[in-house]
């Protein structure tokens, strides 16, 4: 059984995960609009993988005696300054993700609730790789410079995303 606490601190969590992936399904359009097919078809797994996320929170609080509950998400952003921008501002959501799922993990322990530390703990290794995958496409767009964005975006066209 879940406490307050843990279900309303999981139920943010749902709108967090599904307002990551409205983001990164904004950004894909905004990509592809743009030309830029590599970079869309990234941001566009990114997306669903974020939606999985979404869902896995919903289930497990349902799972657990909770209510999960679908909210409303904020309007992502429709342009973006540029591709160095915008994975600079992937990169500064992740972190937050990850601060918000440390939430969840320290108030999981101070509330003693093991079963839902052991669960949380997925999310602790999914937000390393997905910190570090943005960091490695920012450090190869820092190496380009401003330009041959065809090149990178012939790259990123092979690279995974986290699961
Ligand atoms: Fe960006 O990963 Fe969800 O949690």
């Amino acid at each position: 059984m879940l406490s307050k606490k843990i279900e309303k601190i999981l139920n943010d969590q749902i709108e967090k995960e599904g307002y990551s992936s409205n983001l990164y399904l904004a950004m894909a359009s905004w990509a592809e609009k743009e030309g830029f097919a590599g970079i869309s078809q990234w941001l566009y797994a990114q997306a669903e993988e974020e939606r999985m996320h979404m869902l896995k929170f919903v289930s497990f609080i349902n799972e657990r005696g909770g209510h999960a509950v679908v909210p409303a998400f904020a309007k992502p952003p429709v342009k973006f300054e540029g591709i160095k921008k915008m994975f600079d501002q992937v990169l500064e959501h992740e972190q937050f993700i990850t601060k918000s799922i440390n939430e969840i993990v320290a108030l999981a322990i101070k509330e003693n609730d093991f079963a839902i530390n052991n669960w949380i703990q997925w999310f602790v290794t999914e937000q390393m790789e997905e910190e570090s995958n943005v960091q490695t496409i920012i450090d190869k767009l820092n190496l380009l410079g401003d330009k041959n964005f065809y090149i990178f975006d012939r790259d990123i066209m092979g690279l995974r995303t986290a699961e």
